[in-house]
């Protein structure tokens, strides 16, 4: 068992780490989310298209003005985390679970696809993390930890593919991984592993993935990122797809395991909808027995986080008006090679906005295939026949592979000659199939092909007593196996971050210090570049690079953007948190003001003609204290206090609200005292509230000058409209 984790308590991942040995998960398979037919009512709404709400959640920015309410697509949400260090994936795990995240996808580090077995311990990777079974088992027991946490099943998710495909399968089924990309021309066109020897391997691999009940997705989504025309790769997606769904069943995969990786595979400034909808539906033609993966572009992503996140804005649209079981997110900082965890939420973000705003669409419009959507989709689907057709006439996959049919950058039947191209003997692994022998026998669960399992043996592991997909306590776990590249070590380091008292910021590790900076430049491209890494150093970060320059004129200057890593730490016992003021909820406050018929006056004090601040206090259009039904007197600007306090004696004001800017000689503070004195002097002070505001003034002032409420920089009418009905309620009046 699992201990439950507190919501106010970061991870513990020295706890995770303790007794892993002897864990096993308690849940096994994928799971899709629960989405009611008769839809779910959240807050003031309905919605048409929604799962069951989150157990512990945070919603969208705006939910505030929603009771916080977190509507959840209907379809699972995808997450892939990069950072090469499992300990700190799991934190960020967590974190997108909060946003709604049920589909963890962990990278695997550069160039594990081609070792021939599996990897122990827990060194550190590139780009993803090294995939062995103790930092897969440690994440699933904080996935366990977390689903619990947020009331909904976590599918955790990595790569089945490469030489070690089949023991990478085996050690998933074992260690309940719930959702895998598996698809041998993966292998064969990306990672040039022997062709032969992938799709031999992948009936193995794909075999136990099925018996584990583990989700596979396929890799066509590659070929447009990989293709030099992203869009015109179309048919030969359709293709891939095809061959790895029929190859799936063909080896005993159930077919509600089986998604289609399927990418819009076009990008703004293109016409996208034009690509990308004929696409979406004609896939949606061809492969309605299976489920669709919908990943987000990335062919086409740029180191711009807001460009990636309106493609991605538009990508989420096209899921919906066609479908999507799965939802993918990018983290939208992917153009830079910098996967952060806070890009993690926020492309999560991105289709939870995305999906709640446009819920239900399709009741709202339709798609119409009379016209030229039909066609276009028609188009795709003759060319991939013809595309598959031709494979067949020449000799079959390998031979298609061998003369470079696949990711060729011309529109099919075009063919620009420049696709990829694999020799058939060639590649890693070469020469290593073996046929089996007549009495070939393997006392285990879900293989694929012949086993010579004598008579009356139902189960092929009863001969052993059960094989480790059966017997969990069968399986061997190795703990680290180079004592320096080991989570020990790395946890070491980072202790004093996690639990002790410094602070750093962080972007991918504990402790990394990794810090963005945005600021515009008025300079051409290449000096507004130079400037930003000179900019860097001065602020004195360490390392400073410029990830992302854009021109707003090519003579007047650029937006920049530079990372670098701040050298210091700070003590979080040093840290002086001001007392956080109690906002009573709108409605309450619109009662109380109600009820007493709240009057005010107000205006600028001594010689001060600055009136902005006050009236953003006052009307109602930035949500000043007119939107909460207070009613107000303003006498202008440069108003003695004397003035003000008659002004409320005859309206019968309950407060005198003042602003004052100017500082010299401490003017503002004079002032603030005089409407004190001024007040008690003519025996009103304890019938009227005072506050003042103004841009030196902060909340301490107000016990130093006798008044009520004083506020600084940043105040909205609703702090205003709150002290005052503290007051009122304090003096009994409420
Ligand atoms: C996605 N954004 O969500 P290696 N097998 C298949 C793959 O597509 C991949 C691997 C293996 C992408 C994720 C791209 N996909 C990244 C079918 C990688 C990874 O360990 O890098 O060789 O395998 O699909």
């Amino acid at each position: 068992m699992t201990k439950q984790l507190d919501p106010k308590q970061k991870l513990d991942i020295e706890e995770i780490l303790t007794g892993l040995e002897n864990y096993h998960p308690p849940r096994k398979g994928w799971t899709w989310r629960e989405a009611p037919a008769e839809g779910v009512d959240m807050g003031p709404f309905h919605y048409r298209n929604m799962s069951k709400p989150l157990k512990n959640s945070i919603g969208l920015p705006a939910s505030k003005y929603f009771d916080h309410i977190d509507p959840q697509p209907s379809c699972v949400v995808t997450t892939e985390i990069a950072s090469g260090r499992f300990e700190d994936d799991i934190r960020r795990m967590r974190m997108a679970a909060w946003h709604g995240a049920d589909h963890l996808m962990v990278i695997r580090t550069t160039g594990q696809s081609h070792i021939d077995g599996l990897l122990e311990g827990t060194p550190e990777g590139v780009g993803g993390v090294p995939i062995t079974r103790k930092q897969i088992r440690a994440s699933r027991k904080a996935c366990d930890m977390i689903e619990e946490e947020v009331g909904r099943p976590i599918n955790f998710h990595s790569y089945v593919s490469g030489v070690a495909g089949p023991e990478v399968a085996v050690l998933f089924a074992e260690e309940g991984i719930n959702g895998a990309h598996q698809d041998p021309q993966y292998n064969v066109l990306y990672r040039n592993v022997n062709m032969y020897r992938s799709f031999v391997d992948a009936a193995e691999a794909k075999k136990v993935m099925n018996g584990a009940r583990i989700f596979q997705i396929d890799g066509a989504h590659n070929a447009n990122a990989t293709a030099k025309a992203g869009w015109l790769v179309m048919p030969e997606l359709m293709v891939q797809h095809g061959i790895n769904c029929a190859f799936s069943v063909a080896v005993g995969m159930s077919q509600d395991l089986i998604g289609l990786s399927t990418v819009p595979p076009n990008a703004p400034p293109a016409p996208k909808l034009w690509y990308d909808l004929p696409y979406a539906v004609a896939l949606r033609d061809f492969f309605s027995e299976y489920k669709m993966r919908a990943q987000q572009n990335t062919r086409y992503i740029e180191a711009d986080i807001e460009e990636a996140i309106r493609t991605h804005t538009v990508d989420t649209l096209i899921s919906m008006l066609t479908s999507a079981d799965i939802q993918s997110t990018i983290t939208p900082d992917e153009g830079r090679n910098v996967p952060w965890h806070y890009n993690n939420i926020r492309g999560v973000q991105t289709v939870k906005q995305t999906w709640a705003a446009l819920d239900g669409i399709k009741e709202l419009l339709s798609l119409n295939y009379e016209g030229p959507l039909g066609e276009m989709a028609r188009d795709i689907k003759l060319r991939a026949v013809a595309f598959l057709e031709e494979i067949i006439a020449i000799g079959g996959y390998f031979a298609a592979v061998e003369r470079g049919f696949f990711v060729d950058s011309a529109k099919y039947p075009e063919r620009h000659g420049d696709g990829i191209a694999r020799n058939g003997k060639g590649g890693v692994a070469a020469d290593s199939i073996v046929p089996r022998d007549p009495d070939y026998l393997a006392p285990v669960c879900d293989h694929f092909g012949y086993n010579a399992v004598p008579a009356g043996v139902d189960h092929a592991c009863d001969l052993i007593g059960g094989c480790t997909l059966c017997k969990p306590e069968k399986i061997v776990y190795i703990d680290e196996l180079d004592p320096e590249d080991s989570a020990d070590k790395r946890l070491e380091a980072t202790y004093p971050y996690r639990k002790g008292t410094l602070v750093k910021p962080e972007a991918e590790w504990a402790g990394d210090g990794t810090i963005l900076t945005q600021f515009f430049v008025p300079l051409p491209e290449d000096f507004a570049a130079a400037y930003g890494v000179e900019m860097g150093k001065r602020l004195g970060l360490e390392d400073p690079q410029v990830v992302n320059i854009q021109v707003m004129h090519p003579a007047e200057g650029c937006f920049v953007e530079v990372k670098g890593k701040v050298a210091f730490d700070v003590d979080v016992t040093t840290l002086k948190v001001p007392e956080k003021e109690v906002i009573l909820p709108e409605e309450e406050l619109r009662a109380a003001v109600k009820q007493v018929g709240l009057t005010v006056v107000a205006g600028t004090v001594g010689e001060d003609e600055h009136s902005v601040g006050l009236r953003e206090i006052l009307d109602i259009k930035h949500g000043g204290i007119e939107k909460y039904g207070v009613k107000y007197h303003y006498l202008g600007t440069s108003v003695p206090v004397s003035k003000l306090i008659d002004a409320a004696i005859e309206t019968g004001a309950h407060a005198i609200l003042i602003s004052t800017i100017i500082s010299h000689n401490d003017v503002h503070r004079a002032q603030m005292r005089k409407l004190a004195d001024l007040c008690v002097e003519r025996g009103i002070r304890d019938r009227v509230i005072l506050i003042a505001g103004g841009t030196q003034v902060n909340r301490e002032m107000a016990a130093e000058t006798g008044l009520d409420a004083t506020f600084g920089r940043g105040t909205k009418g609703i702090d205003v409209v709150n002290a005052m009905v503290k007051v009122l309620k304090a003096r009994g009046v409420l």
